[in-house]
C-alpha cells in the first residue's frame, strides 16, 4: 500500500485536535515540565485525575538534562531516592547519603513515566497569563511559544482547572502574573513574590518542601518556584528537592479534590 501524505496529516490533525479539546478543563493544570511538574503530573495522573502539563519549550524536561554546569550527572539524597525507584532510574551510592543518577536516563525516565501514567503534555506552548474569579484562580492563558518568540499581536485562549501548579523554576512566571494582575495577596510574609536567595544547599532542600504549598487561591507552587516565591535560597544540581516538591504538592491537590 502506498503511503498517503493527506492522511499523515488528517492523522496528526485529528489526534492532536481529540487531545486538545479533551483538555479543554480539567482537575490540574501544570505549567513547566522541569522535575518538580513532571513528578507532580505523575502522581496526580495515576491517581486517576484529569491533569495536563504546558511547557513552553519544544523539549520537557526544564533545568535536569544538563546536571551541574553540563556534567551530566545529578545527585539525589537518600530521603528522594524512593522517586527514582518509581521511575526505574538507576543510580549509584557515591557517599552516605549522597546519590548519583545519569540526568539523562533521569530526565527521560521522568518524561516516558508521567506521560505512561497518564499525564498529558502540551509543548511548544507558553503560559502567558491566568483566568479567575472574584476568590480563585480558574484556569490559565495559553498562546503558541513562537507566537511570544516572534512577538505576534495575536491573542491567546484559555483552559479551566480546579489547581494551577506554578513549576516554572527560578521565573515563577504563573505567581508573577498573579502578583501583578490578580486582586488578592500570595500568602507569603510581605504578600508578594520574597526572591530566591543566594546558594545554601542544606537549607535550600528543606525549604523546598516547606515552600511547597497553596499560595493562592486555586495556585499552588512547586520546585525551585516554591523557594523563589517564598525567599528561600537555591540549592545547585541536587534534585530530590525537585522531587519530593513534585510528589508533595501532588499530594496536598488530591486531598482537596477528595
Ligand atoms: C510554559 C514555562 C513557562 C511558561 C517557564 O526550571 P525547571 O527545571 O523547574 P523545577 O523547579 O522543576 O526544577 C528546577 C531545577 O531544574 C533547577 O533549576 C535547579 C535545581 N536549580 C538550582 C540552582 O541553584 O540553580 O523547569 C521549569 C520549566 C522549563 O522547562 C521552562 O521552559 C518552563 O518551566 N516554563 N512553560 N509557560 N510561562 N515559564
Amino acid at each position: 500500500m502506498e503511503l498517503n501524505e493527506i492522511v499523515i496529516t488528517q492523522a496528526i490533525i485529528d489526534r492532536f485536535w481529540t487531545k486538545l479539546k479533551n483538555n479543554l478543563e480539567m482537575d490540574v493544570a501544570i505549567v513547566g515540565g522541569g522535575p518538580s511538574g513532571l513528578v507532580a503530573g505523575y502522581f496526580l495522573a495515576r491517581e486517576g485525575r484529569k491533569v495536563a502539563l504546558f511547557e513552553r519549550k519544544l523539549s520537557v524536561g526544564g533545568g535536569m538534562w544538563g546536571g551541574g554546569m553540563m556534567f551530566n550527572e545529578i545527585v539525589v539524597q537518600e530521603s528522594a531516592v524512593h522517586i527514582l525507584n518509581k521511575f526505574g532510574v538507576r543510580y549509584q551510592l557515591y557517599q552516605k547519603d549522597y546519590y548519583t543518577a545519569d540526568s539523562i536516563e533521569t530526565t527521560s525516565s521522568l518524561i516516558a513515566g508521567a506521560t505512561k501514567a497518564g499525564l498529558t503534555i502540551f509543548n511548544c506552548m507558553t503560559v502567558e497569563d491566568v483566568m479567575m474569579r472574584e476568590d480563585r484562580l480558574t484556569g490559565l492563558v495559553l498562546n503558541w511559544s513562537p507566537v511570544e518568540m516572534a512577538g505576534l499581536h495575536v491573542d491567546p485562549l484559555a483552559v479551566g482547572s480546579q489547581f494551577v501548579i506554578d513549576s516554572t523554576g527560578h521565573a515563577t512566571e504563573v505567581v508573577k502574573v498573579v502578583s501583578r494582575k490578580v486582586p488578592g495577596k500570595l500568602q507569603t510574609p510581605s504578600g508578594k513574590i520574597e526572591g530566591e536567595k543566594s546558594m545554601w544547599a542544606d537549607r535550600a532542600e528543606t525549604l523546598t518542601l516547606q515552600n511547597t504549598c497553596e499560595v493562592f487561591p486555586g495556585l499552588f507552587i512547586a520546585g525551585m518556584c516554591a523557594n523563589a516565591t517564598f525567599g528561600g535560597p537555591r540549592m545547585g544540581p541536587i534534585f530530590g528537592g525537585m522531587l519530593l516538591s513534585g510528589e508533595k504538592v501532588a499530594n496536598e491537590i488530591i486531598k482537596k479534590l477528595n
